[in-house]
């Protein structure tokens, strides 16, 4: 399926009145108090966020997987899912793929087909969380950190194999996260983890392109329950600073303990230069992988207050690479995408409305009154409106959820694809 922009420019024209109005309201409103409306509309129209491509089928639990009509099957169609999602919102317009889940049989036709959507080759994944059922060398007590030097050996080699594939996609970058860990005290020397994955990710770093950069993840728990070798963004920013210029962090919302204050993070890291990669979701317990936005909208608001300071003022960070990591058990992964995609414009724009100078005014004169009101007054704009703009401007539908809704998307995917179950997480 295809949704064109003859289409969407149709389906908009049902809301464009209601949407004339309220923006008229909003600009009129954030220009008297200083903001330069146009130029925030262009910042969420160029705002881009990675799809992963285990993101676009059901997910599940250890206890089940509820299957869902219409999901892609193959990676071609993973690519038309992402095509879709990036027709309707404008703001989907790159995709992350997951070895050995994603090999292409045919580059040069993927390379075609995310072209004709309007897509690139963000980051790499790969995967030395699974044996696969031809490996040679098993992950089960480790992968980079592993005791086993033919273990280790492997999963580096596996690791260049997943940045040769991505090479030839002109993806510009690798993500490393790591299972490896202990699930009982005194199964691993700590020191000695440490040191093999530092000396496995060095390796892999030296196998990377000149203008390529490898974004290291940590995760406290899971799938190792009493510890994670890369456990803290301590250890990855550690790890990072040993490979050399080209390592980041990664910060993945999900991979941390409970009220961890993850906007600090981000600023200690962008203060240093490496924030790398971020990935979005939402989370009441741990990795939760909910929908972006679902349970702690102000928590997020927070974090892109830091990230969007971060952007303007830490010229010596990257642009960080965006993706969405969530996981969809029980919503329909397209529509779980774009209330995410949404929840994370919505933050963004909230906080490009911070008035920094008036903000850091109230914090040299340790006005804390003045600064929480500066804070939320972002945060209670509803900032929706501006992100009609943006898609109004870039030809994507306004409501990207009705428009998916009226324009059938679920129902076609599954007459077209049936019920075959999507490869993934
Ligand atoms: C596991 O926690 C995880 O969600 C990591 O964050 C990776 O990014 C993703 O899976 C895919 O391997
Ligand atoms: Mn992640």
């Amino acid at each position: 399926m295809i949704i064109g922009k003859d289409i969407i420019e149709q389906h908009n024209k049902n809301e464009v009145e209601n949407f004339n109005s309220d923006f008229a309201y909003l600009s009129d409103k954030l220009t008297k108090s200083g903001s330069d409306v146009a130029e925030i509309v262009n910042k969420i129209a160029d705002f881009q966020v990675a799809i992963p491509s285990w993101a676009l089928g059901a997910g599940g639990t250890r206890f089940g997987r509820f299957s869902y009509g219409g999901e892609p099957a193959v990676l071609e169609q993973k690519l038309d899912d992402v095509g879709l999602l990036h027709a309707l919102t404008h703001s989907a317009g790159a995709v992350s793929l997951h070895i050995p889940w994603d090999i292409p049989s045919d580059v040069s036709a993927l390379k075609e087909s995310a072209a004709s959507h309007g897509l690139i080759f963000d980051a790499m994944n790969s995967n030395t969380f699974q044996d696969q059922p031809d490996a040679k060398h098993s992950y089960k007590f480790g992968s980079l950190n592993s005791v086993n030097e033919d273990s280790r050996a492997y999963a580096v080699e596996h690791n260049k194999e997943v940045i040769r594939i991505g090479k030839e996609l002109d993806s510009k970058s690798l993500t490393v996260w790591l299972a490896d860990g202990a699930s009982f005290p005194g199964q691993l020397n700590f020191q000695t983890a440490l040191s093999n994955t530092e000396k496995s990710l060095k390796e892999i770093y030296a196998g990377m392109p000149e203008d390529w950069k490898l974004f290291i993840e940590y995760k406290p728990y899971e799938p190792n329950f009493y510890s994670t070798t890369i456990q803290d963004w301590g250890t990855s920013f550690m790890l990072a600073n040993a490979c050399g210029d080209r390592a980041f962090t990664l910060v993945d919302l999900g991979h941390h303990l409970p009220n961890t204050n993850i906007e600090q993070i981000v600023a200690t890291l962008m203060y240093k230069g490496k924030l790398g990669g971020f990935h979005f979701n939402d989370s009441k317990y741990g990795d939760d992988d909910l929908t972006v936005g679902s349970i702690k909208p102000y928590a997020l608001f927070l974090i892109f207050n830091e990230l969007v300071y971060g952007m303007e003022n830490n010229k010596n960070n990257p642009y960080p690479a965006w993706m969405i990591d969530a996981s969809h058990n029980i919503k329909d992964p397209l529509e779980d995408l774009l209330q995410s995609l949404e929840a994370i414009l919505i933050a963004y724009a909230q906080a490009l409305l911070v008035d920094q100078k008036a903000l850091k005014e109230a914090q040299l004169n340790n006005d804390v009154v003045a600064a929480q009101d500066i804070l939320q007054n972002a945060y209670r704009t509803d900032v929706r409106p501006l992100l009609k703009a943006a898609r109004l401007q870039t030809g994507a539908a306004l409501d990207p959820i009705t428009a998916y809704r009226s324009l059938k998307v679920r129902e076609t995917l599954i007459s077209e694809r049936g019920w075959a179950k999507a490869t993934g997480l």
